[in-house]
């Protein structure tokens, strides 16, 4: 079991190792690194940085609004729970689930150009259903829907095709297995809270949930197993180490993130201090406002309000908030991790796949600077961020300067070059009281973030 505790030991007499060298700490090729197995298990996820999240499930089909009434909350996938919908009647809408333009080949493309390198895909929500064919429920896409396909396999061997990595989101609350129920205080209407949990929870845990991880590991080639509803009361600390041990001796490379156990701290999404289990933090629709030492983390964000398809959520962000919100992780060591939530249809919207492709083409130019990269070895300026590779730093400049000047406050660390990212034309750069001085050309090259790098 990974232990985070012993690593920020380490990371402590690290940083004080640094500091003692030298008050600017140099690029990449002088950071330590941990050693041993851990490492290597998350070197692919680590150099990913950027990620597609995708919920998908029955709740797609009322999309935000049950009996002529819009959900109330911006998480459309919580309906069951929000518009207290009978478990009986949620469940007619498996019946109903027949997403005939579902192609994973097409969402695997639109991720892949979007500059994606992994994919979390909801294998079970909340609402408990599966949707893959599980031999431990009847309440999955192959028993339940006319549409009778394993969606999992098919975006298994799609992701296969095209070299992309897969994982699974598995919720550990479940609002339809009569052993994980809530029992919901009387009178509950918006806002109720499961304050006491199931008694029969530990026969969920035993026998359904733990046998369903399992599995979905032994069925498809998951990489990843990111775990969420963690915070209900029947769900202990002890469970959670069980769950991390069981899925670690099956799988010691299976990366599992840090809601597989109880030591979240809300949605800021890192433990607290102590022993627990799990491989990396969670903020979520939040990124950490500065780089975490010696800590692998992920923020998950949605692209409009809600997760799962809303038909009346068009709060879309930008182009310029997407790309530099993923900057902003990057330059912090973190991963990104972008949501889709696809119709009842099976269809990717095309709010979307618009705003992916303009990442993706981001990302085909500047690629380099993202992918494989750590946290800045500098504190954060006004006009960007850096990020950085062995012996050389990357420079983000969101604000072009007007002047034409570009001042990079390296400290001590001096640089030979410094070149635009997608040119060959060298720069101009002098060394100044802190830092370096670069002359820039008069227009940026990128309107949204442009890339130098010095080396
Ligand atoms: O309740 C879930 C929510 O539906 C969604 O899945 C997010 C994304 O990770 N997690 C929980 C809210 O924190």
């Amino acid at each position: 079991m990974k232990r985070i505790f012993p690593i920020l030991i380490l990371a402590a007499f690290l940083a004080a190792f640094l500091a003692a060298c030298t008050s600017n700490p140099k690029p990449a090729d002088t950071v330590a690194t941990e050693e041993g197995t851990q490492a290597d298990k998350m070197e692919w996820w680590r150099d990913a940085r950027f990620g597609m999240f995708i919920h998908w499930g029955l709740y797609a089909i009322p999309a935000g609004e049950y009996q002529g009434e819009p959900t109330p909350h911006n998480n459309a996938e919580w309906i069951m729970d929000h518009m207290d919908i009978p478990i009986a009647e949620y469940e007619k809408f498996a019946g109903q689930f027949n997403p005939i333009s579902f192609d994973a080949d097409q969402w695997v493309s639109i991720a892949k150009d979007a500059g994606m390198k992994y994919i979390i895909i909801t294998s079970k929500h909340h609402d408990g259903f599966c949707l893959w064919d599980s031999e431990l429920s009847d309440y999955d896409v192959m028993d339940a829907t006319p549409f009778k396909r394993d969606i999992l396999e098919e975006l298994a061997e799609a992701c296969d095709k095209q070299g992309i990595t897969l994982g699974f989101y598995h919720s550990i609350m479940d609002w339809h297995h009569p052993q994980a129920q809530s029992i919901w205080e009387p009178n509950y209407n918006k806002g109720r809270k499961d304050t006491v949990g199931n008694p029969e929870f530990p026969l969920y845990f035993e026998n359904y949930l733990k046998p369903q991880v399992k599995e979905l590991m032994e069925k498809y080639p998951t990489r990843v197993i990111w775990f969420d509803g963690e915070w209900i009361p029947a769900y202990t600390t002890e469970m959670g180490k069980e769950m991390y041990d069981f899925i670690t001796e099956m799988d010691p490379e299976m990366i599992v993130n840090n809601r597989v156990d109880k030591g979240r701290q809300g949605m800021a999404g890192m433990n607290a201090n102590g022993n627990f289990a799990g491989d990396f933090g969670t903020p979520e629709q939040e990124i950490p406002d500065t780089g975490l030492e010696g800590e692998d983390w992920e923020s998950c964000m949605t692209m409009n309000d809600t997760w799962g398809f809303k038909k009346s959520d068009l709060n879309w962000k930008s182009d310029t908030v997407l790309i530099r919100n993923l900057v902003d992780i990057a330059s912090k060591g973190g991963n990104f991790l972008l949501n889709v939530g696809p119709t009842a249809e099976g269809l990717i919207p095309a709010a979307s796949i618009e705003r992916l492709m303009v990442m993706g083409n981001w990302m085909k130019l500047n690629g380099e600077a993202i992918y494989g990269t750590q946290a800045s070895p500098y504190a954060k300026p006004d006009w960007g961020r850096y990020t950085r590779k062995a012996g050389k730093v990357y420079v983000h400049v969101f604000h072009w300067p007007a002047d034409g000047k570009l001042l990079v406050e390296s400290g001590e660390q001096s640089f030979e070059t410094a070149h635009l990212l997608d040119g060959k034309e060298e720069l101009a750069m002098e060394r100044v009281t802190n830092g370096m001085l670069i002359d820039v050309p008069a227009a940026a090259p990128d309107g949204i973030a442009s890339v130098l790098v010095l080396e």
